[in-house]
């Protein structure tokens, strides 16, 4: 679509996964929306982003009508291993869960799905559409200045959905909003390889020479990642260099081996925690990234985006059809507790896997001693277990 109306129900600032979904079940909910996207399509369908679902955010995606090409081509895992000490520890999710697996399919491939659907059969998405400002949020009408085919317009909505991510311009306009955060002092160089995965699901590998990650896109596809320092140039890491540092990081006292294959994509990963509250001012919401960032270790940036927005969905529903606002007041409260959960899960993941720069060897001991205690212990395997396959989404009724 070229143009969007003058006026809307919600407008919404991003056309990532919680701009798109969201957008996706208000329009399935009968509550008219427009999507405002600074960047054009290919950008949006190409940034090489988070793989691993939670079974909460798959239910999601088939109940916005867009789970066709993922119930063909999504990776079903029964669970991750863990490498420390040269060895090998599988948790079983289902055994330890009740019964809950996890799954992989590409956020690349979720954005291409949802946005297909919305230029099929709306709402209104526009791309190159960047919201310059947002006010209004304590009047009557909230308004979004953007800019369009170089032209600056306005679009007056009801609600203002910010889904533009940790460098948009919601959160910065939530006034009295603090932000929790924190740097983590190492980057990843994530890669692409074509390469078919060395294992059934991921591996998660703790060694002297720093963490390691494998993950997948497909049976042919390979999705590694390994820490490196901050400010590293992957223009430094040659295909060799890579697929030696990661064999050197998976090595286990077994019969095992990396497939190596041409690398395809390389690119450094800043690692952060963040937190803004709360996730709204007024007739403003805060969803996704623009709200909280987590370091990817814990494979719950995505899911966080989702849960959010099917609450948010929720929310202003009930807010259009009855004018009952009882859900958006509780909003910021409902999501902040799975985010924190999920940020904490994100922080323990990340420093029980990691090499700090700086780090002691007593340090180090306790890593070993915590990933030891998950090894032989059912009940901190099921903790893990619990976090990482997701907890069910809370959706407040009115
Ligand atoms: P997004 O950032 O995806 O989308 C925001 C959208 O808003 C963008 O399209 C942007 O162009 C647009 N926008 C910004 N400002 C705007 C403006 N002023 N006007 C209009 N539009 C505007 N999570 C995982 O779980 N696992 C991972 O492995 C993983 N890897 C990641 C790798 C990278 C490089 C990054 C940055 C993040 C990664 N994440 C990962 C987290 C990531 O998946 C996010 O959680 C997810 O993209 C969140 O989705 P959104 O909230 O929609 O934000
Ligand atoms: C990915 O497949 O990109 C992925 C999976 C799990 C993580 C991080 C990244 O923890």
């Amino acid at each position: 679509m070229s143009t969007a109306p003058a006026r809307t129900t919600v407008g919404v600032i991003g056309a990532g996964p919680a701009g798109l979904l969201l957008a996706r079940l208000l329009h399935r909910a009968g509550v008219d929306c427009v999507v405002l996207e600074s960047h054009d399509r290919a950008y949006c369908e190409q940034r090489q982003r988070a793989g691993m679902l939670e079974q909460a955010t798959v239910d999601a995606l088939h109940a916005a009508g867009a789970g066709e090409r993922l119930a063909r081509e999504a990776l079903r895992h029964d669970g991750i291993e863990l490498r420390f000490d040269r060895r090998a520890h599988r948790l079983d999710f289902p055994g330890l869960t009740g019964g809950r697996y996890v799954w992989i399919y590409a956020q690349t491939e979720i954005v291409k799905d949802l946005i297909a659907l919305q230029l099929k059969d709306g709402p209104p998405l526009l791309f190159d559409a960047e919201a310059l400002a947002v006010d209004g949020l304590d009047g009557e009408r909230a308004r979004i200045r953007y800019r369009h085919n170089g032209a600056e317009r306005t679009l007056t909505c009801d609600w203002i959905a910010g889904c533009d991510g940790h460098h948009g311009v919601s959160h910065a306009a939530v006034p009295g909003a603090v932000t929790y955060e924190r740097e983590y002092p190492y980057s990843w160089l994530g890669i692409l390889a074509d390469a078919p995965p060395s294992s059934e699901v991921l591996v998660y590998a703790h060694s002297p020479r720093g963490f390691a990650l494998h993950s997948m896109r497909s049976p042919t596809v390979g999705r590694l990642y390994l820490q490196v320092p901050n400010g590293t140039d992957p223009g430094d890491w040659s295909d060799t260099r890579i697929w030696d540092e990661l064999d050197a990081r998976f090595a286990i006292d077994a019969d095992w081996r990396l497939t190596r294959g041409p690398i395809t994509a390389k690119a450094v990963l800043p690692m952060r925690s963040s937190v803004t509250e709360p996730m709204r001012h007024g007739r403003l919401l805060l969803a996704g990234d623009a709200a909280h960032i987590v370091p990817p270790t814990g494979a719950k940036g995505l899911n966080l985006a989702v849960a959010d927005v099917v609450v948010l969905a929720d929310a202003l529903t009930a807010a259009h059809r009855t004018g009952d606002t009882a859900l958006l007041d509780a909003y910021s409260a409902t999501c902040l507790d799975r985010v924190w959960r999920a940020e904490h899960f994100s922080y323990f993941m990340t420093s029980t896997l990691h090499t700090d720069p700086d780090q002691t060897a007593f340090t180090t001991r306790l890593q070993l001693a915590q990933l030891s205690r998950i090894a032989a212990s059912r009940h901190a395997a099921a903790e893990l277990a619990e976090n990482y396959a997701g907890l069910p989404i809370d959706r407040p009724t009115p």
